[in-house]
């Protein structure tokens, strides 16, 4: 019986130890330009499955996420940054999504300022 009992505490170590070991990270390239963005991103994304901790870099623009590989991937991941409002590598924005930012969110693709506007 004490084998037993050894041998499944044994089993629940090793367990434990392969589900940490299924977390990994990962960084996805934005296009969010300021504080409100990232808030946006982070609330969202924290609350998707799977995902154990997200926090943007505003500098690079890139929202790195530590997730649980099998309850979720990076594509899955990537899609939901889209559905926020903002670009996720190659992968575009929703246009419906990105519509309802708030303006200071909006890089409105690159804006030329225009002259003689000061
Ligand atoms: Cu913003």
């Amino acid at each position: 019986m004490k084998k037993l009992i050894l041998s499944l505490i044994v089993l629940a170590i090793a367990f434990t130890a392969n589900a940490q070991s299924n977390v990994k990270t990962i960084g996805i390239k934005t296009s969010a330009i300021c504080e409100m963005c990232k808030e946006n991103l982070e609330k969202d994304l924290t609350f998707e499955k799977g995902v154990k901790s997200v926090n943007l870099d505003l500098e690079t623009k890139v929202l790195n996420i530590a997730y649980i590989d099998g309850k979720t991937n990076p594509d899955l991941l990537r899609k939901r940054v889209t559905m926020v409002g903002y670009n996720a590598d190659s992968l575009p924005r929703d246009p419906k999504a990105y519509e309802k930012l708030d303006p200071c969110c909006k890089d409105g693709a690159h804006p030329t300022p225009k002259k003689g506007d000061n």
